[in-house]
């Protein structure tokens, strides 16, 4: 059996930073360090920065006055900073810059009396932040929209003046059907130039389907609640291709392999490189061949760490 691996997989340039944020306010400040929300959706990121001193809540009642906390890189509605400002709470936001971009572009259609569709994922802490910036007025003349279906069925009170906004995950796929049909029903709607499906999901995406293509089983690492690594393994399964989602590798079956002769491993945007490290090691116990590595588009994209964040980083306060 072979063992193919998809490039570009793993981190992204969000991911790193939010971890990046919480290992220097850990060194900076010492524990705890109190984090809203998985920092990034991975057991394994969640679990070794416990292990550092971080503490992670859901709400900010949980964190004691003038604690310091980092928001998620899933993003915030504003009412939360607000709330974090009442307490007095010193806030190092690690909204992913590209997840920021999506909340701006919300909050301008509520300024500017539009009604939006939001593409995405009910009750995903992404779009829970992002509904929040869109405020108002208007506030509920937004609408989550999450497959064909609901685009057929939406009401909407203006659909003259009716913009469109993704969640950063989303498939590339699946977004193509549901903006026909809003386009078809409401021909004025707007939206943002490029969808707002981040580089790095487009290109992780882009990837599993081409190594879907070649192979007869795929594996994705990553957590459940990782809607981007959730997102590869549909992929790779409406190619009708036999897709796994795995945390690590101690959940392998050995009979998912019987007859499989070349078995493709790509890993969500947040999944650390040694947990696929890991599953290449066992399979290879289990008999597996040698690696190939795809070539892929190479990412060069690097977020700079908040400004707050960076001066305490050099004046160690
Ligand atoms: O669930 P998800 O794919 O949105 O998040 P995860 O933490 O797995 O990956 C990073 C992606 C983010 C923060 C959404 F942009
Ligand atoms: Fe940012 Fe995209 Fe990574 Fe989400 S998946 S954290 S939007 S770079």
């Amino acid at each position: 059996m072979q063992i193919v691996l998809a490039n570009p997989r793993g981190f992204c340039a969000g991911v790193e930073r939010a971890i990046e944020i919480v290992e220097r306010a850990l060194d900076v400040f010492g524990a705890p360090v109190y984090v809203r929300h998985e920092i990034v959706h991975n057991r394994h990121v969640v679990d070794s920065l416990r292990a550092r001193g971080a503490l992670f809540v859901e709400e900010l009642a949980q964190v004691p006055e003038h604690s310091i906390v980092v928001f998620s890189a899933h993003g915030i509605a504003p009412r939360v900073r607000a709330e974090a400002d009442a307490r007095g709470l010193r806030v190092f936001d690690a909204t992913c810059p590209l997840v920021g971009k999506v909340h701006m572009e919300v909050g301008r259609h509520a300024r500017d009396g539009r009604e939006v569709v939001l593409i995405g994922h009910a009750g995903h802490p992404e779009i829970v932040g992002t509904l929040g910036h869109y405020s108002g007025p208007n506030a509920r003349a937004i609408h989550v929209v999450g497959n064909a279906e609901e685009a057929a069925r939406l009401q909407v009170r203006d659909g003259t003046r009716l913009a469109y906004a993704t969640q950063t995950t989303f498939s590339i796929d699946d977004i193509k059907p549901i903006l026909h049909i809003l386009q078809e029903r409401f021909p004025a709607l707007t939206g943002p130039r490029k969808e707002d499906i981040c580089y790095a999901t487009q290109n992780r995406q882009s990837a599993i389907k081409e190594l879907a293509a070649t192979c007869d089983l795929i594996l994705v690492i990553g957590s459940p609640a990782s809607a981007n690594s959730q997102r590869l393994r549909e992929i790779a399964a409406q190619q009708h291709v036999a897709a796994h989602l795995i945390d690590h590798a101690d959940q392998l079956q050995r009979a998912w392999f019987e007859g499989r002769r070349r078995v493709g491993i790509t890993s969500g945007a947040s999944t650390p490189e040694v947990l696929l490290t890991q599953v290449v090691a066992r399979l290879q116990e289990w008999g597996a061949g040698p690696v190939e590595n795809r070539p892929g588009v190479r990412e060069h994209v690097v977020f700079a760490l908040p400004r707050e964040l960076a001066g305490a980083v050099r004046s160690g306060t």
